[in-house]
């Protein structure tokens, strides 16, 4: 390859489309602090998710730190280590102790079958991960939560646009969050979203992203300022409009990766999720040494010799990082499927414009 290819590359509408909303920022001179943009854009977005209710954020992690905030959730939230830092990390900013769970194999999502055994007296939350952006077993987790009186909060920072059962996979949990960073499906350069199903609840995250205000001189929350500016927001509207023909595009490179991998022993790709419409965000294979003949990391960095930039998400698991390894659950014999799966992990490159030669190539490097 003569130029590096990336796990991912942003998609950016034509800069002209992109000129008009500036300009008009530039004229109102409104530039942040719930605009004209920012009100279209929640409106938009809630229309084509088919949600209630979404309130803009900075970014993702912020979206996330507020929406356990907006829960008043305390003490320790049940979560998986097989996600982005991100999302422990907004435990530990809530003074909230992680409990790691493991994973099931087949998406790599939390394994509902073993989150009954973690939960204690002072568990309050479950916050799971629609990994890659496939569903978590959300009816098994919704019984667990309603049998024992926990709220959920979804990391969906993978799940823009996907559907499951129909409806946004966003439908499900007391909350979910999203990110729109440049790396995600759908980006507003940096940004994020909390979807919520009330109205009260919309208004509690609205006045805590805008540091607890109400009104003028009302501030009822220690609340922070997490809010999405006019061009971001602004963005986000061109973006959405080209977001079906870039799920489109990505949908064939995942097909052909799926269909010229299949015949390789060793590399497997994860299932397709059952009554799912996915958004391809991600192309994970996994690598079994003894078949493949070479190790992930050997595949990797072979991959990188060639330009070709995958990325091992999402290794080392969170519970390996030294802010988290002391925890009891983090323990690696409580996890060995989360284990396995982030040492054989490779999330191959996936975006829009990535042509078909280049997919080709790298089949052809992996196939060699
Ligand atoms: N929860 C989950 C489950 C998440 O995955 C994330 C974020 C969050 C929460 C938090 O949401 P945010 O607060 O970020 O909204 C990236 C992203 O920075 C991060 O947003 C994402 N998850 C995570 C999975 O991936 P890195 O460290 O891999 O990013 P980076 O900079 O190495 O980018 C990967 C590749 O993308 C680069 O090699 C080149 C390409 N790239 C990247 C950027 C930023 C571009 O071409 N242009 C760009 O502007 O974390």
């Amino acid at each position: 390859m003569d130029r590096p290819i990336y796990v991912t590359k942003p998609s950016l509408p034509d800069l002209q489309e992109f000129i008009p909303y500036l300009e008009q920022i530039w004229e109102s001179g409104i530039l942040t602090n719930n605009g004209p943009f920012h009100q279209q854009l929640e409106k938009e977005l809630a229309e084509f998710l088919g949600v209630p209710y979404v309130s803009l954020f900075a970014n993702g992690t912020l979206a996330l730190v507020t929406a356990l905030q907006a829960l008043r959730i305390t003490g320790e939230v049940i979560t998986t280590p097989f996600s982005f830092v991100a999302t422990t990390h907004s435990l530990w900013w809530n003074n909230i102790k992680p409990v790691f769970v493991d994973i099931e194999p087949e998406f790599c999502n939390i394994n509902p079958d073993k989150i009954e055994a973690a939960i204690t007296s002072k568990t309050t939350a479950i916050m799971p991960v629609h990994v890659y952006g496939n569903p978590c077993g959300v009816e098994k987790i919704k019984a667990i939560a309603d049998t024992y009186g926990l709220r959920v909060i979804y990391d969906a920072a993978h799940t823009f646009g996907a559907r499951y059962n129909g409806q946004s996979i966003c439908s499900y949990g007391d909350l979910s969050i999203l990110s729109f960073h440049a790396t995600k499906v759908f980006n507003t350069l940096e940004g994020g979203a909390i979807i919520s199903h009330d109205e009260a609840t919309k208004k509690r995250v609205d006045n805590l992203k805008n540091f607890g205000f109400v009104n003028e001189t009302t501030v009822v929350a220690p609340g922070i300022n997490s809010k999405m500016n006019e061009v971001q927001a602004a963005l986000g509207l061109v973006q959405l409009k080209h977001h079906p023909e870039n799920i489109e595009k990505r949908k064939a490179v995942a097909e052909m990766y799926r269909q010229s991998l299949k015949g390789i022993s060793g590399i497997s790709c994860l299932s397709e999720p059952e009554k799912t419409e996915p958004n391809y965000a991600y192309f994970p294979i996994l690598v079994d040494e003894h078949l493949y003949g070479m190790s992930r990391d050997e595949l990797y960095e072979k991959l990188r010799k060639n330009n070709i930039y995958g990325r091992r998400y999402f290794y080392p698991l969170i519970s390996e990082f030294s802010m988290y390894k002391g925890i009891d659950s983090a323990e690696p014999a409580n996890l060995p499927v989360a284990r396995k799966m982030a040492e054989r992990v490779i999330c191959l490159p996936i975006y829009p414009e990535l042509s078909k030669d280049i997919v080709k190539s790298i089949i052809n490097i992996i196939r060699k």
